[in-house]
């Protein structure tokens, strides 16, 4: 799914601003046609999410119900219209001018819906109804702790338009895709491009790759609905952390010499791959230093806020940071094409977090698990930053896992066969997917919730675990998050648990530990800031505070050390 683009061929409406929003607290809306139009509305903002934005009713978390009118310019009519929201938290059902288009389930990734028969001359009335409520059956599930919002994990269920809502132009019969690859042989760069049309039917492709001193080109007849080559780029600039040097690639179709569509792209040439039990980044071992984190700040919730991206990548460039795990769900598009921009890796991680494999559930949530890793890889796939797919982080321990994820790993590779899989692990050294996948990401908190106040002693218990593991699969392996709460300002000497003596403490020596190993490619610290989760009686206020920022982007004592530890390291 290419992101809607703005040219000669193209338009796009971004809707974020204000819209009419009303909560359905007795699930009304349908029954009483809110759908044609609803009264008793209160402005809000879209994107983001509306539990913060008001005075009351934060827990609430649906239904609820949006509307906004639009109406097109006249110079769209000869094209196709597309409807695109890049996410919404959960079920969306979306109606316009009063009838049903159509309805989405799970956040955190982008649908749409080609409206260009529904449109009417005129304002066009748009109504979305939300509804966020936690079941065991959704994914991530809820209903299943003693925790308020009753969720199955560790992060608040924000609720509603998270992310912009685009009406776009495509040329009728124009591009619908395009697809990129990359290999390296020796100082040449290959670019293996696949450009998939919307119909069938008699093309030219003219496809321009530019920047980085290189200039290259290449003319290709269409006869059907794709085409795929190679373009060869001498002397090429390979992408990495480092060198974050990017391409345009710029796809031109023209019918009988006539240029109808155009569609370009920011590529990075570069190799990633699994030998040994090292990691390879354009052929050289690569060593992974950043965090876990979340999409997630005062006010706007878990909503798309664009000088918040900058300022999350600010910090973790000012830290040392090379790499982060988008955990536990996909973050925006813009956070991607910054990651490629600014030099990041990233573990990109579907929303499957807190898979049970119950039976009254497991049907429905390998559906889900599909869908999400299809419209995953089809939104990510061409972004050199992403380096592997997370199909899961810390799914329960079962005997149905294996086969679960068997086939979620062959659903990807038959996707994309370029990257590396993993399934995010807890404690403990079975987990079936741990066969297949060709990296081991690891979750440890020894010294936190287990050897409580005693870090040395949960230090010993994480060498042995790491070793274990190791042993029993012989892959490289990454500690994908080791953390402690902490409370910004608390001192204990010597250091104490909530202290940030303490979170210093472990996080060296869990550091220490692992870099001890050969077999570890990767330290990513939880988390990257303090952030918001359900209320519990491990959650002070309401928050996870294992972020060596706080939740207003302040350093924790932590964050000096891990500056000081990243940029100085051979790592
Ligand atoms: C890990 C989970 C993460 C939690 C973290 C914690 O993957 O979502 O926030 O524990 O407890 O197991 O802080």
């Amino acid at each position: 799914m290419l992101y809607p683009q703005r040219n000669k061929y193209r338009d796009l409406i971004d809707l974020s601003g204000f819209w009419d929003f009303r909560f359905d607290f007795k699930d009304e809306g349908l029954d009483n046609g809110w759908m044609n139009g609803f009264e008793k509305a209160e402005p809000i903002a879209v994107p983001a999410s509306w539990n913060d934005q008001f005075a009351e009713n934060r827990d609430f978390l649906g239904p609820a119900w949006y509307q906004i009118e639009f109406s097109i310019p006249d110079n769209w009519k000869q094209n196709d219209v597309r409807l695109r929201f890049g996410s919404v938290n959960y079920l969306t059902d979306v109606f316009l001018n009063g009838e049903k288009i159509g309805s989405h389930e799970g956040g955190h990734l982008p649908f749409e819906f080609d409206i260009t028969t529904r449109l009417i001359e005129g304002n066009n009335h748009l109504t979305v109804r939300v509804d966020g409520n936690l079941e065991n059956y959704h994914l991530p599930p809820g209903k299943m702790r003693m925790n308020f919002p009753p969720t199955n994990f560790d992060f608040y269920p924000f609720c509603g338009i998270h992310r912009p809502v685009l009406l776009y132009t495509v040329p009728k019969n124009g591009i619908e895709d395009i697809t990129v690859k990359t290999e390296i042989s020796g100082t040449i760069g290959k670019v293996i491009v696949r450009i998939d049309l919307m119909n069938e039917s008699t093309n030219q492709a003219f496809l321009r790759l530019s920047g980085n001193g290189n200039d290259v080109s290449c003319e290709l007849a269409i006869d059907g609905s794709s085409i795929e080559t190679i373009l060869d780029v001498p002397d090429a600039q390979f992408w990495s952390p480092e060198n974050p040097s990017l391409y345009d690639l710029c796809v031109d179709i023209l019918q009988e010499g006539v240029k109808f569509d155009s569609y370009s792209l920011k590529i990075g040439i570069r190799t990633f791959e699994v030998r040994g039990d090292k990691i390879y980044l354009n052929g050289k071992p690569y060593y992974l230093k950043g965090f876990g984190r979340h999409e997630d700040f005062p006010v706007v919730g878990r909503g798309y806020l664009p000088a918040l991206i900058i300022k999350d990548y600010s910090l973790m460039k000012w830290i040392g940071a090379n790499s982060f795990r988008t955990s536990h769900y996909p973050y925006s598009e813009q956070m991607m094409d910054l990651a490629d921009r600014l030099g990041f890796l990233v573990i990109d991680e579907t929303p499957a977090v807190g898979l049970t494999f119950k039976n009254e559930v497991i049907e429905h949530h390998l559906e889900l698990c599909k869908q999400y890793l299809r419209d995953l890889i089809n939104r990510d796939k061409n972004h050199p930053s992403v380096i592997m797919w997370s199909l899961a982080n810390e799914p329960i321990r079962s005997i149905k896992s294996k086969a679960f994820f068997k086939e979620l790993y062959d659903l990807a590779k038959s996707i994309d066969h370029t990257r590396l899989i993993t399934v995010v692990n807890m404690k403990g050294i079975i987990e079936g997917a741990f066969e297949f996948c060709e990296i081991l990401c690891v979750n440890r908190y020894p010294g936190w919730y287990e050897h409580q106040g005693q870090i040395d002693e949960g230090i010993k218990n994480l060498s042995q675990n790491l070793d274990d593991v190791y042993e029993k699969y012989k892959k490289p392996v990454i500690l994908s998050e080791f953390g402690a709460d902490t409370i910004p300002g608390c001192h204990a000497p010597p250091p104490e648990m909530f202290s940030e003596e303490y979170q210093v403490e472990f996080i060296k020596k869990f550091i220490e530990t692992v870099r001890a190993k050969d077999y570890i490619v990767g330290e990513h610290v939880w988390n990257l800031c303090d952030f918001k989760t359900s209320q519990g009686i491990m959650r002070v206020g309401g928050m996870n505070l294992k972020g060596v920022f706080t939740r207003d982007r302040r350093p924790k004592m932590a964050a000096h050390f891990l500056k000081e530890t990243w940029h100085d390291s051979k790592k």
